[in-house]
């Protein structure tokens, strides 16, 4: 039996944080640069390479179209392993340089779940060190407290569009897909909630302000604000997209629901 919504999934790279243009995409260059590989990527380069989710899985796959990287394949994976390292490093140092703001709406709707009962997960395919960056810089070290699971890259055998980060994180929580609602910015990042049968909120971010993302409950421009949203739920009057609209449009998509 479907319930009223118990939890809110949050992506992290687009979603929490615009963090790939100015954070991860800058860190891989500065990673380049300081061990001699003639790469760098381009904004351009970069929107087409996200449609590998994982740093180093993007490494890869871009190295294997170009002429510098190493022909041995546990070379080139060795040479992946160091860059992405070195990037996580250089990424952690822009973000502490609280370079990387929190998207608009987002401090305010986690502060509304804490004070509701709405649990909060995080539901992502970067490292681990990337959202300990991100979350300390804007939470301080006691983020953790904040959410009831952390799911991170490590954490799956597959990453996104894979549903594995998205069913370990309500294993974690012991609820089902239509008892949590998804905040997600990518197609990837949507496929991998649906396939967990977690109905998904998009909140369009830079790079895939465009994107075909598929059957989400409500597709808008941003969290602070309520124009431009596609959900017909909800009063004009707020201001932003806060709880009880997110539980509105939870209900739309868990009819069944409370
Ligand atoms: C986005 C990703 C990540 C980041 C880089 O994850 O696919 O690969 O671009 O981080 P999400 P790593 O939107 O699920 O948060 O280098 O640590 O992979
Ligand atoms: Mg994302």
């Amino acid at each position: 039996m479907p319930q009223a919504l118990q939890a809110l999934l949050w992506d992290v790279d687009g979603t929490l944080a615009e963090t790939e243009r100015d954070g991860h995409r800058v860190a891989f260059n500065q990673a380049f640069e300081a061990l001699a590989v003639p790469r760098r990527w381009s904004e351009a380069d970069y929107g087409r390479l996200l449609a590998v989710t994982g740093g180093r899985e993007r490494l890869l796959h871009d190295m294997a179209q170009q002429p510098w990287a190493p022909a041995d394949a546990s070379e080139r994976a060795r040479l992946a392993e160091r860059l992405h390292r070195l990037k996580n490093e250089r990424y952690a140092d822009i973000v502490a340089r609280a370079a990387l703001p929190l998207r608009e709406g987002v401090r305010e709707l986690l502060d509304e779940c804490a004070c509701s009962g709405v649990r909060l997960a995080i539901v992502t395919t970067t490292s681990r060190a990337n959202v300990q960056a991100l979350l300390t810089a804007h939470f301080g070290l006691g983020w953790r407290a904040g959410f009831d699971a952390v799911v991170c890259g490590e954490d799956v055998a597959d990453k996104k569009p894979s549903p594995q980060a998205y069913v370990a994180a309500l294993r974690a929580l012991g609820l089902r897909g239509d008892q949590a609602l998804a905040i997600e910015d990518s197609p990837a990042g949507v496929a991998a909630a649906h396939g967990a049968g977690v109905p998904v909120v998009v909140t369009r971010s830079h790079y895939f302000a465009d994107a075909a993302v598929g059957q989400a409950v409500a597709v808008g421009p941003s969290l602070g604000r309520r124009e431009g949203w596609t959900a017909a739920a909800g009063s004009d009057t707020v201001a932003r997209v806060d709880l009880p609209l997110l539980r509105q449009w939870h209900r739309l998509a868990v009819p069944q629901a409370a």
